[in-house]
């Protein structure tokens, strides 16, 4: 790509595929095929959030599954880790209100790596603009057992912040098969699409419910 342009199309945002490597332990998947059945289901950028991995271990699973999102040209986003990204020249990062801030990632990582922030208020929001991220993530929409303690702000805070929002913003949080649409239907201009966990990486079958969630986010949208 061009010098200096990000390399960052927001509709990257649609079928957004978050990893979890209890779920995978529990199916006993490894991330690279994890990640690959996602891709194959149609999931459009790919983050690695590894809780648990001590770094090398993390290093090693971004180095094996960029090579996936590379030859599928899906981009492929680090879990807070900014070290890591650094390491394995992943296509950026995603950061929590606690995780390093915005603007230091961006001077860290240049102009041209995808920076995408949590937020749960218009505030945030705002901040994470003017940070220079790229998306936000907004949520949990919707109660979720993947991540604890996570106050959700409803359909309702969705709304308000993508409202506030300069940026793209993706719906996270409990999101599945049985709700997406609800989550698109609310129509706003900056909701670009919805992040899941549990709904793709605890099922048995990753490429059909990524298929499933697909569809249903394209019927959803088409006549939003
Ligand atoms: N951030 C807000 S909610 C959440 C994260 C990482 C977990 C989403 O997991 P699931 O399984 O899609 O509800
Ligand atoms: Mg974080």
């Amino acid at each position: 790509h061009t010098a200096g342009a990000r390399s960052f199309d927001a509709n990257d945002l649609f079928l957004y595929a978050v990893t979890d490597s209890g779920m995978n332990r529990k199916w006993g998947r490894c991330i690279v095929d994890a990640v690959k059945a996602s891709i194959e289901g149609g999931a459009t950028i790919v983050q690695l959030r590894e809780k648990e991995a001590v770094t090398r271990d993390f290093i090693e699973a971004a180095n094996a599954c960029l090579e996936i999102c590379r030859s599928n040209r899906v981009p492929l986003l680090i879990n807070d880790r900014v070290d890591v990204a650094l390491a394995c020249d992943a296509d950026g990062v995603h950061v929590g209100q606690s995780d390093m801030p915005a603007r230091v990632a961006r001077s860290i990582l240049g102009p041209q790596k995808i920076i995408g922030v949590s937020c749960k208020t218009a505030a945030q929001a705002e901040q994470a603009w003017a940070d220079g991220a790229d998306y936000i993530g907004c949520g949990g929409v919707f109660p979720t057992t993947t991540k604890a303690n996570n106050l959700t702000v409803g359909l309702d805070g969705l709304k308000v912040v993508c409202l506030a929002s300069k940026l793209p913003v993706v719906a996270i949080g409990g999101i599945s098969a049985a709700n997406a649409g609800s989550v698109m239907e609310i129509s706003v201009p900056r909701l670009k699409g919805v992040a899941v966990v549990s709904a793709l990486f605890n099922r048995e079958c990753i490429v059909t419910e990524a298929r499933r969630l697909k569809s249903i986010l394209m019927d959803s949208s088409s006549h939003a």
